[in-house]
């Protein structure tokens, strides 16, 4: 098959004004009749036919402008219909179709959730629901009418504005008709009907209109949603406020189901949403689930004006609505939590996620230009790196000119398809600025390398600061050029304060930012009285692998003193790298003397935050390590050098720790607040050191923990910490876990997850029948995730067995999933993306795999091109 390229793109030949649907819901054969005033474009092809996209679908019957059309003058298949002589230039066509929501496994269009009917039609599904030119720069105004049996489906939803609803008179059934007054692309379409019970609440946006909120969610989850609806008020207040943006509707609902793809979506005044992130309670719940509903909730409640209002052109753009949205919710988070804690989780996803995609066979630009399945670019890059590099925007331009841009681009475009060259002009424009060059970051794969030399000069009282950069080949993409890097600086004095910054030349550095543009760069200080220690890239101002010439003892001075929190952080994961890389390498750890003393000062430090303590002494995990050694990896090598270092620290600090333990424990009642979050963080932190080491005093502590907590988090923390160590504990939290939770599928999610990382011999047995419990399913995206996911991803030592086991467990899934949910089944396949840093041994075990899954006939278009990219 042919890729879809960018260079390719054509404007629509026809448009679509208003769409009428009328649907009937059935569980096997729901109608849907659609009318569509279609237009030729006067900006397309004159002389193309009307062309709708189709999957799956069966055609009943075809009218245009109410006149059935007999048999040849169409072309139908379930992939498309064909016009080929329209009976003008605008004209209505009425279609009728049939579909299958209980057949639909693959949860791409209509299908049912646990009785629920419900959609996802991002990218490519409103296809699978009626005839449409699916594309995102075709947009129209929906009314739609939909219809269900009273008893299976009481609550009928859809987009915009609910217009009537009543009894259809002499049946069982009811209808209800929804309107949405704003033009939007048909991936925004949303229908839901079922048996759900409604939180409602109220919002007045800042001009004064009155919004009916409304959280659907299984009838006796109503208190779970509190959370949710506190979250989604605060991200509509917290938008008018930071970007001037109001919500739009007379009502907006969100409805919480349980089979989902995604982790939820923006279709327009009806978000659907994963129930993972509605549904919260203290005892269901952890703090990293209450944060995850947060900024969930506000991500896809921002689309409304970045994605919704202002949509994109074409899915070679989505990170203009997705990285743009991140942005937006990271910012969100920033405010309403900690900005340093959340900058450093942010980069630790980042890293995990991005960089090790940038760095395999998976990498791609930001804004791709080709791609054979558009799901499978649902990505960390998209995502993640497109934050960044919205992020850079605003530190480049400052405050001020980013917020004008931003209100240009909106004021410009809303309403439209727009692309990254219009968003980008717009912030030129604001700021006066030629951002020609900072454009590469949406069109070149690969993370920047950048070296960072410093160097002081007494005599001439100098600072001279040495850069280079160089961008990595990556597929298809051989040769890099230089791309603008804003770098945040600080030059600590002996005495731990940022000394004041004077370049020789004249320039001066607004914001304390250094902009480097070329390959190789020099930037003098001058007035500099005694050597300074170097904090570059603050705040992770540019998402770059930085090396530097810094001396063990320099990174301990900047654990101790960078004002920069994020750099405080990054001085102690340096060193750790440093000990671990060389461990695992050598097999014997070096002296760990000064992460230990710089560990020990940060905890000591009664004027940080608990949650960035715990943030900062965490160990990187094994993931990460792998990431900073880059090839050749030993997983056990990781593992074995990681254990070590934890112990090491747990000795050293051990009664540093146990004053922190004991210190830091909440009262009752729990809140979900940064705060208390922050102390149980660093209270879990020190309880997994203290029980490291496998002593039987710390593992009853951690079970008594388990036994004794009022809160998921808690419980959690000490089942996790227990799950470590191969006790009769472990056996018993585990059993006494699944027995409160086994009704409740979100937390035996948690319960899965964390049995599919044990580093043990035992856990490919483990997960293998953990399959075939009831609480399993492989329909549900969820479960998947949890323990066939958690397994690939976050258990290196057992997923890359060297005997291969775990890579042939992994390609089983895959191709039996395939067939029912191939996105899920991509997803996991994926899992290979880091697969050439390993060592050869199972670097080959896992070509293998990949090769078994190539040479598999018949598999989806999503599963076929992770595996021949993750080859080639
Ligand atoms: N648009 C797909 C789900 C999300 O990113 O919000
Ligand atoms: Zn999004």
């Amino acid at each position: 098959p042919h890729p879809v390229r960018l260079a390719d793109y054509r404007p629509p030949a026809w448009l679509v004004d208003t769409v009428h649907l009328d649907i009937s819901l059935h569980p096997t054969a729901t109608r849907v009749i659609s009318r569509l005033a279609l237009r030729r474009n006067p900006k397309g092809d004159a002389t193309a036919p009307v062309l709708l996209d189709g999957d799956g679908l069966t055609l009943v019957r075809l009218a245009v402008d109410g006149t059935p059309l007999a048999g040849g003058a169409y072309e139908a298949s379930p992939q498309a219909l064909i016009l080929r002589h329209p009976p003008s230039d605008r004209f209505t066509l009425e279609v009728e179709t049939l579909v299958d929501p209980t057949a639909n496994t693959q949860l791409m269009g209509l299908y049912r959730s646990r009785d629920n009917y419900c959609t996802q039609c991002e990218p490519e599904g409103f296809r699978r629901i009626t005839y449409f030119p699916d594309r995102s720069d075709v947009l129209a105004v929906y009314t739609v009418r939909v219809e269900a049996s009273r008893a299976e489906a009481p609550v009928l939803l859809s987009n915009g504005n609910l217009e009537r609803s009543g009894p259809i008179p002499d049946t069982d059934r009811h209808y209800a008709i929804w309107h949405d007054p704003w033009p939007k692309p048909s991936y925004l379409f949303a229908l839901v009907g079922g048996n759900l019970s409604k939180v409602p609440d109220h919002f007045v946006t800042a001009s004064g209109r009155p919004v009916d909120l409304g959280i659907y969610v299984e009838p006796g989850k109503e208190a779970r949603a509190t959370y949710a609806m506190d979250a989604l008020k605060r991200s509509m207040r917290w938008d008018e406020k930071v970007f001037g943006r109001e919500y739009d509707l007379d009502v907006f609902n969100i409805v919480a189901v349980s089979d989902f793809n995604m982790g939820a979506m923006e279709n327009k005044g009806l978000n659907i949403f994963n129930d993972k992130y509605v549904l919260a309670s203290p005892e269901t719940a952890t703090d990293t689930d209450y944060a995850g509903i947060e900024s969930v909730i506000a991500h896809e409640y921002f689309h409304n004006w970045s994605g919704n209002r202002v949509t994109c052109r074409d899915w070679f753009q989505l990170c203009l609505k997705e990285g743009l949205t991140v942005f937006r919710d990271q910012e969100f988070s920033s405010d309403e939590r900690s900005r340093p804690v959340k900058r450093i989780s942010d980069v630790r996803t980042l890293k995990a996620a991005q960089f090790t995609e940038d760095a395999g066979p998976l990498s791609h630009p930001v804004r791709p230009e080709s791609y054979h399945e558009i799901n499978n670019f649902y990505t960390a890059t998209v995502y993640e790196k497109g934050a960044e590099v919205v992020r850079m925007l605003k530190t480049l331009l400052g405050d001020e000119d980013f917020r004008a841009g931003m209100d240009l681009y909106y004021a410009r475009h809303d309403g439209d398809a727009a692309t990254i060259e219009d968003f980008l002009a717009a912030f030129a424009e604001a700021s006066g600025r030629d951002l020609s060059q900072f454009a590469l970051w949406y069109s070149q794969a690969g993370t920047p390398r950048v070296s960072a030399q410093g160097q002081f000069d007494p005599a001439a009282r100098t600072y001279r600061l040495d850069i280079r950069q160089e961008t990595p080949p990556t597929p298809a993409q051989p040769e890099k050029k230089p791309v603008v890097l804003p770098l945040a600086i600080g030059l600590i004095g002996p005495d731990g304060q940022d000394l004041p910054l004077t370049l020789d030349d004249g320039r001066n550095l607004p914001r304390h930012v250094i902009e480097v543009t070329q390959a190789e760069q020099s930037f003098v200080f001058t007035g500099i009285d005694a050597r300074p220690v170097l904090s570059l890239n603050r705040g992770f101002s540019a998402p770059i692998n930085l090396s530097t010439n810094l001396a063990d003892a320099d990174l301990v001075f900047l654990a101790a003193h960078d004002r920069d929190p994020f750099n405080r952080f990054d001085a102690l994961q340096g060193l750790a790298f440093r000990i671990l890389k060389a461990g695992a390498a050598s097999g014997t750890l070096p002296d760990a003397a000064p992460l230990i003393e710089a560990a020990r000062l940060l905890l000591a430090d009664s004027t940080l935050d608990p949650a960035f303590k715990a943030q900062a002494l965490a160990i990187p995990g094994e993931n990460e390590i792998a990431r900073e050694i880059g090839s050749n990896v030993d997983p056990d090598a990781v593992f074995t050098a990681r254990r070590a270092l934890k112990r090491q620290l747990a000795t050293a600090l051990g009664t540093e720790l146990e004053e922190a333990y004991a210190a830091l424990a909440a009262p009752p009642p729990y809140s979900p607040g940064a705060a208390a979050a922050g102390r149980r963080a660093l209270r879990n932190l020190a309880l997994d050191y203290l029980t490291s080491g496998g002593a039987p005093e710390a593992i009853a502590r951690a079970k008594a923990q388990f036994m004794a907590a009022d809160n998921m988090t808690d419980r959690f923390a000490a089942l996790a910490v227990l799950v470590q160590h191969d006790t009769p504990e472990r056996a018993e939290a585990l059993d006494d876990f699944y027995r409160r939770f086994v009704t409740d599928p979100l937390v035996i999610d948690k319960w899965l997850s964390l049995q599919a990382q044990i580093p043990e011999a035992g856990t490919l047995e483990r997960v293998k029948d953990l399959t075939l419990l009831p609480v399993f399913s492989m329909a549900n995206p969820n479960r998947v995730r949890a323990l066939i996911g958690a397994f690939a991803t976050a258990n290196p030592t057992q997923f890359h067995r060297p005997d291969g086991a775990g890579h042939d467990f992994l390609v089983d899934v895959v191709l039996g999933l395939d067939a029912k949910n191939p996105q899920v089944a991509a997803r996991m396949l994926s899992a290979f993306k880091t697969f050439r840093q390993l060592e050869p041994l199972r670097r080959a075990s896992a070509e293998r795999a990949l090769r078994r899954v190539a040479a598999t006939p018949g598999l989806s278009a999503d599963v076929t091109d992770i595996a021949t990219r993750s080859l080639s």
